[in-house]
């Protein structure tokens, strides 16, 4: 059986100036080419993208409200944004007297679940803490 060689490249400057998304992952049969299709590369670009992806993050805010008491918020700033106690009542402290603050920034179905778990819980204890998303 002759080694089959990937086929030529074409010359780079032939190429549009495109940001590499993926590669192909390194040859890992060592040099078989078990698919039959005689087309396996090693470190070649399969997928390109025009423009770089729009970021999809979003900030989840604390809004502040007159009656849920301070040691909630703190305890729901470490339950469920994984702050220490005093993170937590510095963003606390900061939404109390601004009226708004960042509790964090994620992907958009990250931060509407933290969104849902923190009214959730809110409810459950019977406390009018609000939570929003805003695009990051
Ligand atoms: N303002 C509340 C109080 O005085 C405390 C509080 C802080 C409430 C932050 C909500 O997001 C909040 N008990």
């Amino acid at each position: 059986m002759p080694i089959q060689r990937p086929p030529a490249l074409p010359a780079l400057a032939a190429l549009p100036l495109r940001r590499v998304d993926r590669v192909c992952a390194g040859d890992e049969d060592g040099g078989k080419d078990d698919e039959g299709s005689g087309d396996s590369q090693i470190g070649v670009a399969t997928k390109t993208r025009a423009k770089p992806k729009k970021p999809n993050q979003y900030k989840v805010l604390m809004l502040n409200d007159d009656y849920t008491p301070m040691e909630f918020v703190v305890l729901v700033l470490k339950r469920f944004f994984s702050m220490d106690l005093e993170q937590a009542t510095r963003v606390m402290l900061h939404v109390h007297q601004r009226g708004v603050g960042v509790c964090g920034i994620f992907p958009y179905e990250i931060a509407e679940t933290k969104v849902n778990q923190v009214m959730d819980f809110a409810k459950q204890n019977q406390h009018p803490l609000q939570c929003t998303l805003e695009k990051a």
